[in-house]
């Protein structure tokens, strides 16, 4: 396979201004002409046309109608050489959605025509220039069967509609927005649709479409309200209006990522658009509100400023998630939102960045841009617009994007011209700050303070280094903003937040008027994706719990208290911990007498997962963690039952279900009290949890129920389990939840349990989602069973990537992660994690994308 660099890129040689689409579908081929005015680049300096095609048989080729020969079909390219400066060239393929596992291009999903083209799918429907920086006006006219497809879309308006021979029939659509092929998308399937309508700021009326199976309309209402707050968001928060009269959304049950946001025409795995409290847990609802949102805002940051070349992908990408999480924190709870998102960040990005597999945010080479969505280019690259408004201040932020918006529209440009938007509008030199996009790995920060009684004056040093990733050493000090804020001794704040602009490897800020010795709040609302060490004493970090004014800080204080305490028990298993337990007993007790914020009492009961403990350490071993953290979980449950028990009662009755963040705070509060109460697992575990199943009248509290049973081996498990298969069996992203909680265990039948779930016969290894349900939940959710000393976990692994190579590339790829970090663990574990990885190696006929990440982990 080839390298691609960024340093390679030159303009396109030929501009394809429209295109003319006509797909014929027929059950076993489909057929696609394409009509394309090519006009030679005024900016390119070359004469000769490539165009992409993959996985097509070329049924004709004409240059402005007459047949034509002299190209070259190498390589999955037509090259054309002294192309001539302006003409319409016409290729007629044949290619076969109806065997299309990869789903990529035009494929089926459960009897639907569905497309993904981005990143490279285009080419595995039609010959073209397929890249981001070619836009066109897409014309597209589709032919079908009319009672097997009755609808049929593709992006902006529908210009016309009828009738044809053999019971086929016909819509033909015009975008007239200029727009690169990866934004293309087609439909054509039996769907019912759900309508609604948004008036936009200037007052003008769009449809809101949402399409689904027959018998999902009644769970499309979250997405729909999703879709209209997202609107009015954006012209809220950005100007942004939506300009075409019409948006559809169609979900679809196999699908690589998430979601993708196809010109007026979006495509979402239906995960993410279906969402009923019988069917969907809390964090679903979440999930369906922020992605629904992202995809909508795409609508401006992605579409219609776009990205020059892949390694820009941050530019959309970055930018809409960061614009995702803002819209959630306004539309939940802040401080919540930005914990998860933190909590998020650290789990998969930062393991990311401690791998092999490390790159920046604008990576300089790839192999399969497939690979490069990932959480450095998405979340990281969110982090660092976040920096970018913390810096300049909202106002100026706002400024900043308006002129991008302005300066930009209809472009594809870069990652670059982004930053410099912020740079003209604020008059900052925003060079330093591009290291950011440019060097790979997490910061670490560390911090140390003196305080002058006599000058009354408090000094914070901090110190920056980025250790070396593959290909980068001797990496320059970056501008880090650091939020900090002072409090005294008896935990009043005496000093708001500041931001301190770090810009030397080693920098001491002075604070002036400090009247005792406080203690420092610092990195506030996690200002900057650093790993930050302090010489807070445990009593400093217990005063910020209690009292931080900064909600992120205050959780943050409890969790690093806490991850002290699980290194102490790793240290030695008989460690006094009764200082923490107590402390967890105040929580419990506030929670008691219904002081604060029920949703953050729950995060502040809650330990850091195996995985956030893991990236703390110099060797990982996921055994060892667990069992100090059990150790925990299992003192805080014999010191504090009753008081648990009474808080668990009090968060009980519910009244009429809803998804306010009060009631997604206390059914998390009482869930995770559950679990606190169940980590025993003794027979009163099981019975508690049955209780609670039995009660449910929701989701979430039932997979609650479930996840306390999954490690279970009393009678209860067995039986809440056959009841919940049972009773949710016709709702395939129910019956993923049943995958997963099983995949989870930690138990010693796991082994067995999975061999019979993977032959399960609602397993079916081409849906990605039933894949994520069984081997992501058990390679990333499963720690201790995944890494077990026997080697079992990784054959599992192994045998599932090997196998999905050649179905799927992109999910086969995915599912490598859990092995890309094998250094990291101890020698046992790491020489199976590398035999593991060597034998999908050795395996034969690997796909680009898995050959990449194999070979790069392995390095
Ligand atoms: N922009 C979308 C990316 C996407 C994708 C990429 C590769 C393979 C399949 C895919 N499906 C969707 C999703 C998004 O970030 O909004
Ligand atoms: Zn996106």
């Amino acid at each position: 396979p080839k390298t691609i660099y960024l340093k390679d890129y030159a303009p396109a040689p030929y501009k394809a201004s429209h295109i003319n689409l006509v797909f014929e579908l027929f059950e076993d081929k489909t057929i696609v002409r394409s009509e394309v005015l090519y006009i030679k680049n005024p900016d390119g300096n070359s004469s000769t046309l490539i165009l992409n095609g993959q996985d097509q048989t070329i049924l004709s080729v004409e240059i402005d109608g007459v047949a034509f020969t002299g190209y070259m079909l190498a390589d999955n390219q037509i090259t054309i050489n002294e192309a001539g400066e302006k003409f319409t060239l016409t290729i007629t393929s044949e290619i076969h959605p109806e065997t299309n596992t990869a789903l990529e291009g035009l494929y089926k999903s459960q009897g639907t025509y569905c497309t993904q083209c981005e990143a490279e799918g285009f080419r595995r429907i039609t010959y073209f220039q397929d890249r981001p920086d070619v836009l066109s006006i897409f014309s597209v006219r589709i032919e079908a069967d009319k009672s097997k497809y009755p609808v049929l879309l593709s992006n902006g308006n529908l210009v016309e509609s009828g009738e044809l021979a053999n019971g086929r029939h016909f819509t033909a659509w015009n975008d007239p927005f200029p727009k690169p092929c990866y934004l293309f998308a087609l439909v054509a399937g039996d769907l019912v649709r759900i309508e609604d309508t948004f008036k936009t700021m200037s007052g003008r009326n769009v449809d809101l479409h949402i399409y689904v199976r027959s018998g999902d309309e009644g769970q499309c209402d979250h997405a729909m309200q999703s879709l209209k707050k997202s609107m009015q968001w954006d012209e809220e928060k950005y100007g942004r209006e939506y300009e075409l009269d019409l948006f559809n959304i169609v979900a679809v049950s196999d699908f690589n990522m998430g979601a993708m946001e196809n010109t007026s025409l979006n495509i979402f795995n239906t995960k993410l658009v279906l969402a009923h409290q019988e069917t969907a847990t809390d964090t679903d609802f979440m999930s369906v509100e922020g992605v629904i949102a992202h995809e909508y805002f795409h609508n401006w940051t992605g579409n219609r400023v776009t990205c020059r070349d892949w390694f820009q992908l941050s530019l959309k990408e970055g930018l809409t998630v960061f614009r995702d999480h803002e819209f959630s924190a306004d539309m939940n709870s802040r401080s919540v939102q930005r914990i998860d998102d933190v909590d998020h960040l650290r789990r998969f990005q930062f393991s990311e960045d401690a791998s092999p597999l490390a790159h920046a945010v604008q990576p300089d080479n790839f192999i399969e841009i497939s690979n490069f969505y990932t959480m450095t280019v998405y979340e990281k690259g969110s982090e660092l617009i976040r920096m970018q408004q913390t810096l300049l201040g909202e106002d100026t932020y706002r400024k900043a994007t308006d002129l991008y918006f302005d300066r930009y529209d209809g472009h594809a440009v870069t990652c670059d011209d982004f930053v410099q938007c912020m740079a003209d509008a604020s008059g900052r030199d925003m060079s330093q700050f591009f290291l950011w996009y440019k060097q790979a790995g997490t910061p670490s920060l560390i911090a140390s303070s003196q305080y002058d009684e006599e000058q009354k004056q408090f000094t914070l040093t901090l110190k920056q280094s980025q250790a070396d990733t593959p290909g980068q050493t001797n990496k320059k000090p970056l501008l880090i903003p650091v939020a900090v804020g002072l409090l005294n001794e008896q935990g009043i704040e005496t000093h708001p937040t500041q931001v301190l602009e770090m810009t030397e490897r080693e920098q001491s800020f002075t604070f002036d008027n400090v009247k005792t010795r406080p203690v420092p709040s610092i990195l506030r609302g996690f200002s900057a994706p650093v790993k930050l060490t302090t010489d807070l004493s445990d009593d400093n970090l217990r005063l910020l719990q209690l009292s931080d004014t900064d909600g992120f800080n205050k959780w943050e204080a409890g969790q690093t208290i806490a991850l002290r305490t699980i290194e102490r028990v790793m240290a030695d298993s008989e460690v006094d911990i009764s200082q923490f337990i107590d402390d967890i007993g105040i929580m419990i007790q506030q929670g008691l007498n219904n002081k604060g914020d029920k949703a953050l009492l729950a995060r502040a009961l809650s330990l850091p997962a195996i995985a956030v403990i893991a990236q703390t350490q110099d060797v990982i071993d996921p055994a060892a963690i667990d069992s100090a953290r059990t150790h925990i979980l299992k003192a805080i449950k014999r010191t504090h039952k009753d008081a648990l028990l009474r808080l668990y009662k009090d968060n009980l009755s519910m009244g009429e279900f809803s998804i306010s963040p009060e009631a997604m705070g206390r059914r998390s509060l009482k869930n995770t009290v559950l679990e606190l109460l169940t980590v025993t697992n003794g027979s009163g575990c099981a019975a508690l949890a049955k209780a609670h199943y039995d009660h449910a009248d929701n989701m979430t509290d039932r997979v609650a129920a479930l996840a306390c049973l999954s490690d279970s081996t009393q009678p209860e498990r067995e039986e809440v389990f056959t009841d919940f298969y049972h009773r949710f069996k016709d709702y395939q992203l129910v019956v993923d939840k049943w995958f997963s909680l099983q995949a989870i265990a930690n138990r010693d039948e796991i082994f067995d349990d999975f061999a019979k779930l993977r032959n399960h016969a609602e397993f079916n290894i081409k849906n990605p989602n039933r894949v994520r349900s069984l081997y992501s939940a058990f390679a990333i959710n499963n720690p201790v069973k995944f890494h077990d000393p026997s080697g079992q976990g990784y054959a599992i692994l192994r045998d599932a990537i090997i196998e999905l190579n050649a179905i799927n590339p992109q999910i086969a790829a995915r599912q490598v992660t859990p092995f890309r970090e094998w250094k990291r663990y101890t020698p046992e574990l790491q020489a199976k994690m590398k035999d593991a990885l060597q034998a999908i190696m050795d395996s034969g006929n690997l796909s680009s994308d898995v050959f990449e990440v194999v070979s790069k982990s392995l390095n």
